[in-house]
């Protein structure tokens, strides 16, 4: 008896509690459930695993580089400087769950949600819910960040791995989200792409929700922004390597200057001061190629093993996809986004060091372009240029103090260098990680049925045209 348990408790620990074995064989087994061949399903699995795997050399690799300026910042002047794009969110979660023997938790976190959307999908005649969301990426961004901010304000002080209520909890919350949230932005989505039949399934549905309804309040829609000529010098910052390099030789260079040569130790025989601050912030672009390299690897598989099983399952759902998709219907929107987004950002950041916070948050590109940009091309929509402009400057404020302030309750761990500062994760998240840091878990618990009413307020409005826009209608 003992050695059997011995033996499941082992199988837990090496396999099931493997992230990339975990992930890599619920690929293999979607892939047999949709009558794959064996050898296919095993190819799923090969890259699934080595997906994960170099996902991890990104991810440590940001930590490695990063973490010695902030930690001499932090020890030089007494502030913590946090970056909020999200893959320092992501890593801070990963790579702090990890020293809880926890990171394979992330993935029964994004399978409960999965499932659990899922189900509302399948209840839709009762629940209203119209959207399957299939952003993997996001999906396990978000399945990491939430986990990991739970855990640290209900149970982190204890150092044991996160309990099963709270695993199932999140789940639940995050199903929730992603199905609530995703079908609220169905009418506005299609508005924006000319009914195009999808839906966005990213870090601001929320916020272009909300974008989407006051434009029409600031601005004239009959003043669109793609009618109006972009600089040549912002289009080199499509890119997302060259992009990344000079945002963070701006940000993180400029700490390295204030820091001084003597507090690194490089090679002087290699570098000059001024190549050694460029080579280290380039690496920050270096890491992130990696690890979305990785991403892309695992993601690939599991969209497609999971989307087939849904696709069995549920025909006619509407799929959530990346907000990015929405940008080739509007092209000028995610530069106005950028741009108005950033003097947003960095006006909040300035107010930060002036009323001297003990949190300097550094801007992150992704945040600032993919964000503010879906922000812009739903402002446009219902308030052409000048919502295209207040929206996004104003969300950049937000994503800066929303950030610092749900980053006051989580740091402390050495691995935290960042936060998810997408504007749902500013303003959604941060309160109710802030919540339940005072309540307990009681919070995200009663957020699960409180959100399940929004898409019944939804379907009251229009219940005639409500489930048209699904596509077996
Ligand atoms: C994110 C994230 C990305 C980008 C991408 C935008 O939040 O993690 O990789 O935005 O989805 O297309």
């Amino acid at each position: 008896m003992e050695l059997i348990l011995q033996g499941f408790l082992s199988f837990i620990n090496k396999f099931l509690g493997q992230a990339p074995l975990l992930l890599g064989t619920v690929v293999f087994i979607g892939y047999m459930l949709l009558g794959k061949k064996w050898y296919e399903s095993l190819a799923g699995f090969i890259k699934t695993f080595v997906g994960f795997k170099i996902l991890q050399v990104g991810t440590g690799g940001l930590v490695a580089t990063f973490k010695p300026i902030i930690t001499t910042l932090s020890e030089r002047y007494g502030i913590e400087a946090l970056v909020i794009d999200p893959y320092f969110g992501q890593t801070s979660a990963t790579e702090f769950l990890s020293t809880v023997d926890s990171l394979a938790f992330v993935g029964y976190v994004m399978m409960i949600a999965f499932a659990f959307n899922i189900l509302l999908v399948a209840l839709r005649k009762y629940t209203k819910i119209r959207t399957l969301f299939i952003t993997g990426h996001i999906m396990y961004q978000q399945s990491a960040v939430l986990l990991w901010a739970l855990y640290w304000v209900i149970e982190g002080a204890g150092g044991q791995a996160v309990s099963v209520p709270l695993i199932l909890v999140t789940g639940l919350l995050m199903g929730t989200y992603w199905s609530v949230m995703s079908n609220l932005i169905i009418e506005a989505t299609q508005e924006v792409t000319d009914g195009a039949g999808f839906t966005i399934g990213h870090q601001q549905m929320f916020g272009s929700w909300v974008a989407y309804k006051i434009a029409g309040k600031i601005g004239n829609k009959e003043h669109d922004v793609n009618s109006v000529k972009t600089a040549g010098f912002l289009s080199i910052l499509n890119d997302n390597v060259v992009a990344n390099s000079l945002i963070m030789t701006a940000f993180v260079g400029t700490i390295m200057i204030i820091l001084g040569k003597d507090s690194f130790s490089y090679n002087t025989d290699k570098y000059l001061f001024g190549t050694y601050i460029w080579e280290t912030c380039a690496y920050f672009a270096v890491y992130i190629t990696i690890l979305l390299t990785g991403v892309r690897m695992f993601v690939a598989e599991l969209t497609a093993s999971f989307q087939g099983i849904s696709d069995k399952l549920l025909s006619g759902a509407v799929p959530a996809v990346d907000c990015a998709v929405t940008f080739g219907f509007s092209p000028q929107a995610p530069t106005y986004g950028f741009i108005f987004g950033f003097f947003g950002q960095m006006i909040a950041i300035f107010t930060l060091i002036i009323l001297k916070a003990p949190i300097l948050i550094i801007a992150g590109f992704i945040c600032l372009f993919f964000d503010n940009g879906t922000l812009a091309v739903f402002a446009n929509k219902a308030g052409g240029r000048r919502a295209a402009a207040i929206i996004p400057f104003c969300a950049g404020l937000i994503q800066v103090f929303g950030s610092a302030l749900v980053l006051h309750f989580l740091i402390g761990p050495a691995e935290v260098i960042g936060w998810m500062g997408m504007f749902d994760w500013a303003t959604l998240f941060a309160g109710t990680t802030i919540l339940t840091n005072y309540l307990g878990i009681i919070v995200p618990i009663v957020l699960i049925p409180l959100l399940l009413i929004i898409p019944q307020l939804q379907y009251k409005r229009h219940k005639e045209t409500y489930f048209t826009t699904m596509r077996d209608k």
